[in-house]
């Protein structure tokens, strides 16, 4: 049983300077949870809102004071002083408390604040690391906590980077690495060598895009992922035995009235999937996340069908972590994984829903950071204590990014708990 004797936020700044929300979650037993909350840009037009003031004279519109609000003043006032037997409760009277389908009214950062430093609250209470916190959310069967293979952001395009190339990310998934500490050991082995590729092809400094990846001016996509084998290959590395690669197209943001503009090249869905496949064969790509746009809902099932189950088809956008897009998806059989990024819902409760239904259909599950982030690490406890498949966290460069990888190491080091080995 949980008190909770007040909740508060103030507001923040994520890594692109934006604002965000930071709350906290004070327990009667003393004890105490702080939460900041992500912000994505390539969003999915599904999300729950982020509740912004629009005030132009202020961060451009993107303040937010009004959802800093919304917890200080009506959310303390409803939760204050009641008792809570589980996160799941919790959870309901916030989503109730709203009232809306996309937690419009109060901001689903506001929501999503709460509902993250309950959690922390409670764990702390519990005596508990918060992974194992965590764990305890899912319902039975629940996974063993196992630490997430990374799947690590070498270059950027799309909305990350100004869209000097279409396709968003290609990253950089270590297979062949054991351990945390091994993974992103091999990871800056082959991210300096895209520093030194970027200098020599591009005539560049190693300038970075919002997560920290390489963002020089590919002349194509297939450059971008031509100079990412490269790179592994400088590294000493094996394509596709020690490295492989995850793509994020991000297509949703390249479609425009059913026609995909991949530069200067145009195609419809089939044209669009022949292409994957094509890339496939080409260089070692284990998951094509958002192949296709989030509503082509027609041709996503021959999608998820030509790439088979040796490929990730991920969706993002596509999903966007809810439950009913996700039953949609597993009933069309049109995925066979899903990108779990937890504001993209709003509540821990409906995240975990997300999470069973994807594990019942026999999906992969990839954690996701957002592309606005702060220094707060939760997701690598999330992705540990929901033994993810994989993590997405970004580049291994800038804080935001690297409060996570640490806290995955710090995990290694204290726990001994095995690295995932689905690939
Ligand atoms: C994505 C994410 C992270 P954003 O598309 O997968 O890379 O981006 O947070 O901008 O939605
Ligand atoms: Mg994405």
């Amino acid at each position: 049983m949980f008190t909770i004797e007040r909740l508060s936020a103030i507001e923040i700044l994520d890594s692109r300077g934006r604002p965000t929300v930071k709350a906290a979650c004070l327990l009667t037993s003393g004890d105490v949870g702080v939460a900041s909350v992500p912000s994505g840009a390539s969003t999915g037009t599904a999300e729950a809102l982020e509740l912004r003031d629009g005030d132009p004279n202020r961060y451009r519109g993107l303040g937010c004071r009004k959802a800093v609000a919304h917890v200080n003043v009506e959310i303390n006032r409803a939760l204050a002083g009641r008792t809570f037997a589980s996160q799941e409760e919790l959870d309901r009277s916030l989503v109730t408390l709203d009232g809306t389908p996309s937690k419009a009214r109060l901001g689903a950062n506001a929501i999503l604040a709460v509902s993250l430093a309950f959690a922390r609250a409670a764990a702390s209470s519990r005596r508990l690391p918060l992974f194992e916190h965590l764990n305890s959310l899912l319902p039975e069967p629940r996974p063993r906590p196992r630490l997430p293979r990374p799947t690590i952001n070498l270059f950027s395009g799309g909305k990350h980077a100004g869209g000097q190339v279409p396709i968003q990310d290609v990253l950089v998934v270590p297979v062949s690495a054991r351990t945390m500490d091994e993974a992103l050991a091999m990871t800056y082995a082959v991210y300096q060598a895209a520093a030194d590729l970027t200098r020599e092809r591009y005539g560049m400094r190693a300038l970075t895009a919002d997560e920290g990846g390489l963002a020089p001016p590919f002349p194509s996509a297939e450059a971008m992922l031509e100079d990412a084998v490269t790179a592994i290959v400088a590294a000493d590395l094996r394509p596709g035995h020690d490295i492989a690669l995850a793509v994020d197209v991000a297509s949703s943001h390249f479609h425009r009235a059913g026609v995909y503009h991949l530069g200067k090249a145009r195609f419809d869905s089939r044209g669009m999937i022949k292409l994957l496949l094509a890339w496939e064969e080409r260089y070692p790509i284990l998951s094509y996340e958002d192949g296709l746009a989030e509503e082509d809902w027609a041709h996503w099932p021959d999608l998820a069908a030509a790439l088979g189950d040796q490929t990730r088809t991920l969706g993002d956008d596509f999903l966007c972590t809810n439950p009913e897009r996700i039953r949609r998806a597993v009933a069309a059989k049109a995925a066979n994984a899903l990108l779990l990024k937890v504001n993209q819902i709003g509540t821990l409760t409906e995240a975990a829903e997300a999470y069973r239904l994807a594990r019942a259909a026999g999906w992969s599950v990839t954690v996701s950071a957002r592309s606005g982030e702060t220094e707060d690490d939760w997701l690598a406890d999330l992705a540990t204590g929901w033994a993810g498949d994989y993590i997405k966290i970004g580049s291994i460069t800038q804080s935001e990014r690297l409060a996570k990888y640490n806290r995955l190491l710090e995990i290694e080091a204290e726990t001994g708990l095995d690295m995932s080995v689905e690939r």
